[in-house]
């Protein structure tokens, strides 16, 4: 259904971890978060930006999505006509990177057209081809071994369908080894965020050893080449995270043998509308592909939930229980996980959750309101 946003109300939220999350950038107590409303008529619309405090993960940041958006995306988009949320993201496609800010908005558009159009966003996206999701978790590096392993055994018992661990170098083979040790039969990965160099190929051979299912983002941010011989001397498969941040790069990828695996962030690639034209590439090529998470609020999540619905996310993604994160989340019921690490969608109208507004209020630092 067409429509027309008159109104973008930004807001900065912050929300404390219950644990902190510790990658090979850094570590993260609390969370600042933009959610951003679009408005037409006497609907509302929800996204939120998932990237982080700092410029670390990606080029994005907080404070930097909401000067993308108020200065850049918000002026392309109000009071423009469109036939569907499909042309939201070409508005603001002349940005260079900030699909993290781009795909917030855009995200917000699709949750709006699916309640336009009384429907769920799993349905509005094409997506339906599963009813429960399967979940896996990401765990932070700890301060000590027996604590990591004192996590994955109280994640495996919860029913989580695979556990991902960080890993940096000085906190990779040794402790791959002993988790290996304790849990032989598990589904494990590993995730190095770009910690390491074709200088450390022979460290990263020794993980072969340890029957990982992937290792996701070994090398740099931005380099798709390195990772073609990377795989070349890997037997585990690589997965790429933050290499992959259009359908096109994904081509590249999957063309080059740079991985066997991608990992789909929503905000990392701009929004739903890349997000499945990376699903349909991946798809083509018998490549498949998994639901990341940027520590998600409950809008986020849920967005997540509705991604991994369509075809092709057949491996278990980083979307897992709100109570992991949040002591309270914004919406209201929170995220939770059946017995066999799964995860039921809902077929609520829009992303399929209410927000507990009372409680967003109150974790509310700024907002602004765009028209
Ligand atoms: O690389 O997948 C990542 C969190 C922040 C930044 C990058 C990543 C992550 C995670 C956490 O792995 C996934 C989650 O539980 O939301
Ligand atoms: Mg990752």
């Amino acid at each position: 259904m067409s429509f027309r946003i008159d109104e973008i109300v930004l807001r900065r939220i912050r929300m404390p971890l219950v644990h902190f999350f510790e990658t090979s950038f850094g570590r993260t107590y609390e969370r600042a978060m933009v959610l951003v409303e679009v408005k037409c008529g006497g609907l509302s619309g929800w996204g939120e930006v998932t990237c982080g405090e700092n410029p670390f993960y990606n080029e994005e940041w907080t404070d930097s999505a909401w000067l993308i958006l108020k200065d850049f995306v918000a002026p392309r988009v109000l009071n423009h006509e469109f036939a569907s949320a499909d042309e939201v993201g070409g508005r603001s496609a002349h940005i260079r990177g900030h699909n993290m800010a781009r795909g917030g908005l855009e995200a917000a558009c699709w949750d709006l057209e699916a309640r336009l159009n009384d429907t769920s966003l799993w349905k509005q996206i094409g997506g339906g081809a599963r009813k429960e999701i399967p979940c896996g978790v990401s765990i932070g590096i700890q301060d000590t071994v027996p604590q990591l392993l004192k996590k994955i055994e109280t994640e495996v018992n919860d029913g989580y369908q695979r556990i991902k661990v960080k890993i940096k170098p000085g906190w990779d083979v040794d402790v791959i080894r002993e988790i290996r040790a304790q849990f032989p039969g598990i589904k494990l990965m590993a995730d190095a965020n770009s910690a390491y160099t074709l200088a450390d190929i022979d460290r990263l051979k020794r993980l072969d050893e340890f029957y990982l299912m992937m290792i996701e983002q070994p090398l740099a941010h931005d380099e798709i080449i390195d990772h073609v011989q990377l795989q070349a001397a890997l037997q585990t498969p690589i997965c790429l995270d933050e290499c992959i941040r259009s359908a096109h790069q994904a081509e590249q990828a999957i063309r080059m043998k740079a991985c066997g695996i991608i990992n789909i962030k929503l905000g990392r690639v701009g929004g739903f509308a890349e997000a499945k034209r990376v699903h349909d590439v991946a798809m083509a090529h018998n490549v498949p592909v998994w639901c990341g998470g940027m520590l998600e609020a409950g809008i986020g999540r849920a967005h997540n939930i509705a991604l991994a619905t369509l075809p092709n996310f057949v491996l278990p993604g980083d979307v897992s229980a709100s109570k992991r994160y949040w002591k309270q989340d914004i919406i209201r019921p929170a995220v939770e996980t059946t017995a066999n690490g799964t995860i039921i969608t809902r077929d609520n109208p829009g992303f399929g959750y209410d927000i507990d507004l009372d409680f967003l209020h109150s974790i509310t630092e700024r907002w602004e309101t765009l028209r």
